[in-house]
């Protein structure tokens, strides 16, 4: 038996929900012609599946290689796994509201989420990495939320969401990636829905001038607009180069409809590619609009009248192209064609030349185009010049080369698929180890598969995904690992180890709760040692310190009616002696950790005896660690 067939009940699964998923798309089936790997026995690729699974194992008090970062979806939140044991380490709620921290619920968390605090929701697809030079540099995690529009930044010591922008002027937050060279200096997000401008119920018809979506720059280290790029058809996913000059994004809608049928009528789209140089010179001499009530330097890279503009260059590739990756070795773009069985190799070397107008045609930047089977969504890389790509309708990920994929683009006979294993099933993103930087790997592979099907115990008619863990060291890819995922992650990025360095505990000076020692000084509060209640008209606002197990105030006095807010700094310094503080029946829950000030407003409309509690374990009297509100009646 060969290894690409290795799971046989698999193959008819994935072939019904194929066949179900082909349905309109109009590809042609390919056969398994041109693999060229060799037909191992029965028993030893047996063995070496095996083998590789033990490599996986990480033992019960034993430290993982890797930190994988995982969307959660429509979930809103990001979560951290160890890498290979694909164990959960933590949950880091953004878009979503979280009852153990308190996100959503405090006041540090709801004035890092500013006005978009309203919104309980959000669906967050590419986490990414802050890089210098092309490598992490351990500061900053990005997240985009499809849902309202937005972009999160985590920071990785504390693994807390620190700044939070709601993007002007568009519909639809998804690609996004981080400048790699020379270092992140900017991150790009793309907004996937066309919109008419301004958008305020006068117009409707998207294939007018006056619609269209923008390619968005964000200021990393800020979170600040920094510009905007008007773009003709819509935009998916995104990658940067390795120079810091260019990015690129997927188009699937050049043919700006608004339903299925329209989306897939023309055989190719396009890959834009952005010239980030020229942009940024345009906005500094001031050529730029502004749209609405925005201040954001906005300029047209639409091409007029057969014109290219200087800032966007429109490379035709086909059908409905999804993923977009930049080699680790710097040489190409690679788009992923979906509703073709080929992926588009774009050589970022001829970049310069493309846009100094030197080729004819601006496919010519096309340097191969390998047909790979059904449904590529998106590529990764190991490092040694292997792609990995994921086929959605085969249900399966294809390992090729990515110098014989260029060669056979040229003419020569060789071929330059290695391998396709199945997987379990309908793949999405996958994402091997360091494979957005210059340390591409090649250890491991996650594959991020959309159904699961029959492979867990069953959860009722929702069922998880599966994250599957992939040994690619060797020759031959190896399946070692399922990891059940809720609510959807549709990406991951993995960082080795020594690259994140986290805090123990709280800085007292830290930012993240900046506005409330400002507060507190204003009251005149240390908040290292202060138990105090201060009255401002309606408002009271309760200074107490914890310390296990125990809070610095067991009783205090309000009236209906007062707006009171709680604030808590934790005084144990001893490392994962984190509190909690709820009030009952009042919604308020929220995470003290060492060192670490946290507040919480609300209104003590009820009169009577309340109880507030810690809810995080913290000592043997934990459930002792308790006080009681006194509400006084109005
Ligand atoms: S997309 S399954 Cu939201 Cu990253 Cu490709
Ligand atoms: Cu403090 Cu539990
Ligand atoms: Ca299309």
């Amino acid at each position: 038996m060969s290894k690409e067939t290795e799971d046989k009940p698999g193959m008819n699964r994935r072939r019904f929900l194929g066949a179900s998923a082909l349905t309109g798309a109009g590809v042609a089936m390919l056969g398994t012609a041109g693999i060229g790997s060799a037909v191992m026995s029965r028993e030893s690729w047996a063995a070496a599946v095996s083998e590789a699974r033990q490599n996986a194992h990480v033992a019960p008090g034993e430290l993982d290689e890797y930190y994988g970062f995982w969307s959660g979806g429509h979930q809103g939140e990001v979560r951290v796994l160890g890498v290979p044991s694909m164990r959960e380490l933590m949950r880091i709620p953004v878009f979503n509201v979280d009852s153990a921290t308190g996100w959503g619920l405090t006041n540090e968390s709801r004035a890092i989420m500013g006005e978009s605090a309203k919104y309980l929701n959000g669906d967050c697809h590419h986490p990414h990495l802050s890089m210098a030079d092309g490598r992490y540099d351990g500061k900053y995690l990005f997240i985009n939320d499809k849902a309202n529009s937005r972009v999160a930044r985590i920071r990785l010591d504390i693994m807390k969401c620190d700044k939070m922008l709601t993007v002007p002027n568009v519909q639809a937050i998804h690609g996004l990636r981080v400048q790699k060279v020379p270092h992140t200096k900017y991150v790009f997000a793309n907004a996937e829905f066309i919109i008419p401008h301004p958008n305020d119920g006068s117009q409707f018809d998207t294939t007018a001038d006056y619609s269209y979506t923008m390619f968005n720059v964000i200021d990393a280290e800020n979170m600040e607009m920094a510009f905007q790029v008007i773009v003709e058809g819509n935009l998916d996913n995104c990658d940067a180069d390795y120079t810091g000059k260019y990015a690129a994004a997927t188009c699937y809608n050049s043919e700006k409809a608004t339903d299925l049928g329209g989306m897939m009528r023309n055989e190719r789209d396009w890959v834009v590619v952005f010239n980030i140089e020229a942009i940024e010179q345009a906005v500094k001499a001031g050529n730029f609009i502004t749209l609405g009530d925005s201040d954001v330097p906005v300029v047209d890279g639409r091409r007029k009248d057969g014109n290219n503009s200087p800032f966007t260059r429109y490379v035709p590739v086909p059908k409905n192209p999804h993923g977009l990756n930049t080699s680790p070795d710097g040489k190409y773009f690679i788009a992923n064609g979906k509703l073709s069985p080929t992926v588009s190799i774009i050589a970022i070397d001829r970049l310069d030349d493309l846009f100094a107008n030197k080729y004819d045609e601006e496919r010519e930047v096309i340097v191969g185009e390998p047909e790979l089977g059904l449904g590529p969504l998106h590529t990764t890389f190991d490092g040694r010049g292997y792609a990995y790509t994921t086929l959605f309708i085969d249900s399966q990920v294809v390992k090729w080369n990515i110098e014989d994929a260029v060669r056979a683009y040229n003419g020569d006979d060789v071929s330059y698929i290695r391998q396709k294993l199945d997987v379990q099933y309908q793949p999405g993103h996958n994402h091997a180890s360091l494979t957005e930087t210059r340390d591409a790997d090649g250890k491991w592979l996650v594959v991020l598969c959309k159904f699961s099907k029959d492979r867990f115990l069953l959860t009722g008619p929702l069922h998880p995904e599966n994250d599957q863990l992939i040994d690619i060291s060797g020759d031959e890819m190896k399946l070692v690992h399922d990891g059940p995922t809720y609510a959807e992650p549709h990406d991951c990025v993995l960082a080795h180890r020594s690259q994140i360095k986290t805090r123990k505990i709280w800085e007292r000076n830290d930012p993240f709760f900046a506005p409330t020692a400002e507060m507190a000084k204003k009251d005149g509060i240390v908040l290292e040692s202060d138990n105090k209640v201060i009255r401002d008209g309606n408002k009271v606002r309760v200074y107490m310190t914890s310390m296990a197990p125990a809070y610095g105030i067991n009783e205090f006095t309000v009236k209906q009616g007062d707006e009171v807010t709680v604030i808590i700094t934790n005084i144990d310094e001893i490392e994962d002696v984190s509190h909690g503080f709820c009030m009952t029946n009042h919604g308020v829950s929220m995470e003290i950790s060492p060192q670490q000030t946290s507040s919480v407003t609300f209104v003590a409309d009820k009169p009577g005896v309340h109880w507030y509690y810690c809810n995080w374990f913290c000592h043997a009297l934990h459930m002792e660690m308790v006080g009681r509100m006194l509400v006084e009646p109005a």
